[in-house]
């Protein structure tokens, strides 16, 4: 059974980036429907209950033909909005340093570069998805995945994602992605991209 993690900080403390009612609607509704729905559906298969979700997002191929297609989505789901909560942070003027720094700079030149470069990608999802930084063997790399998949489905690291679906940002926002876009960079929790990193790193 998977249970819905709590935010690691209060629903008004990303605001004025992303208010209190699109956290409440996002983490309370949103993010609970993954993980209502796994559950349900692995009823029927004990002997995937015991699973971790990245097992379950990594075996997609192996998973019971008749669930496959939900725990790709809420699986996903879940597997993706448990890290966007800690991805970010109230706002403390934080920049990519160290190793981080370095990567980012092999990459994509500088971190400047690598920012609009990630916006433009974000950009350009079509309809719902999600905008991802990943460790790609020994570097960073941007990518997007549509709908709830996850970099991990395709054995790439996510160190950084961007949840794009209207439903992160319209309360808010309303059909102005890029303005979303630029308030999220200000609540990015780069210490938590480094200790993605550090993790991962070999
Ligand atoms: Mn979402």
């Amino acid at each position: 059974m998977f249970t819905l993690p709590d935010l690691p900080y209060e629903y008004d403390a990303l605001a004025p980036f992303i208010s209190s009612d699109i956290q409440h609607l996002h983490h309370d509704k949103h993010h609970r429907t993954y993980v209502d729905t796994i559950n349900k559906a692995l009823e029927k298969y004990p002997e995937w209950q015991n699973k971790t979700i990245e097992e379950l997002v990594t075996s997609l191929d192996q998973v019971p033909e008749d669930i496959r297609m939900v725990v790709r989505n809420h699986g996903g789901g879940h597997f993706n909005h448990s890290m966007f909560w800690t991805m970010m942070a109230p706002k403390k003027d934080q920049t990519p340093s160290g190793t981080l720094q370095d990567k980012l700079q092999h990459s994509f030149g500088d971190v400047k570069t690598f920012k609009e470069q990630f916006t433009q990608s974000a950009l350009k999802v079509f309809g719902s998805g999600w905008q991802w930084l990943v460790l790609d063997g020994n570097e960073v790399a941007l990518m997007s995945t549509p709908n709830q998949d996850t970099p991990l489905t395709s054995g790439k690291t996510p160190l950084l994602g961007l949840d794009l679906w209207e439903h992160a940002y319209y309360l808010q926002y309303y059909s102005k992605r890029p303005d979303y876009i630029e308030a999220w960079w200000n609540i990015v929790n780069w210490d938590d991209v480094a200790r993605r990193l550090d993790a991962s790193s070999k």
